[in-house]
């Protein structure tokens, strides 16, 4: 499975695989963070499929995905994913994280997607504690990896310094 998962520190909206995963909100409509990057980067095209999304089944619930066209960017597609806010871990919310690493996969495999890329999905404006998160993050992976041979590749992509640390230690073990 370790051979599957690549950790690279850098801007997601770079990174070439089939999918990439954005870390959005339920409104689908953009907002700060790699939410904003990828939006940015992908163009308008992305929020006018948001918008028929949003037509059809009225945004997205958290731990839940969707998908769209990546647009100008070298991903072929953007599943968008709606991590939980922190609080306090009163309200499931590592289960909710967990709901967005398995259902973005299990909506890659339905999309015919062999690789995919992961930001540090809650860890930033949502203020999830970036080692439980990391932690979640590998565990569902690792596991989900072991049970299916479609995807091939997941690169988690992280964009500060102290999460790309605590992934390298996580993996290394
Ligand atoms: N590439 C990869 N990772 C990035 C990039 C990038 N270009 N930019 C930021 N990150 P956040 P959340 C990292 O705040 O916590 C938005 O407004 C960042 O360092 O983007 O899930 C949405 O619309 C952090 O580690 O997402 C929601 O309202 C990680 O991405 C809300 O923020 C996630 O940080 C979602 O908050």
């Amino acid at each position: 499975m370790r051979d599957k998962i690549e950790i690279v520190k850098g801007d997601i909206t770079k990174i070439k695989v089939d999918a990439i995963v954005n870390a959005a909100n339920t409104s689908l409509l953009g907002g700060g963070g790699v939410d904003g990057a990828i939006h940015r980067a992908g163009g308008q095209a992305i929020l006018e499929e948001c918008r028929k999304i949003i037509a059809r089944q009225g945004g997205c619930k958290t731990g839940e995905a969707v998908i769209t066209t990546a647009g100008n960017m070298p991903a072929k597609f953007v599943i968008h994913t709606v991590g939980p806010v922190w609080n306090n871990g009163k309200y499931d919310e590592e289960n909710k994280l967990t709901n967005c690493y398995k259902n973005s996969l299990q909506l890659a495999i339905a999309n015919n997607c062999q690789s995919l890329a992961f930001p540090n999905i809650s860890t930033g404006i949502y203020h999830f504690p970036k080692k439980e998160a990391a932690t979640i993050a590998v565990n569902t992976v690792s596991q989900f990896l072991s049970e299916t041979d479609k995807i091939k590749k997941v690169t988690f992509v992280c964009f500060d310094n102290e999460n790309y640390e605590l992934y390298e230690n996580l993996l290394r073990a």
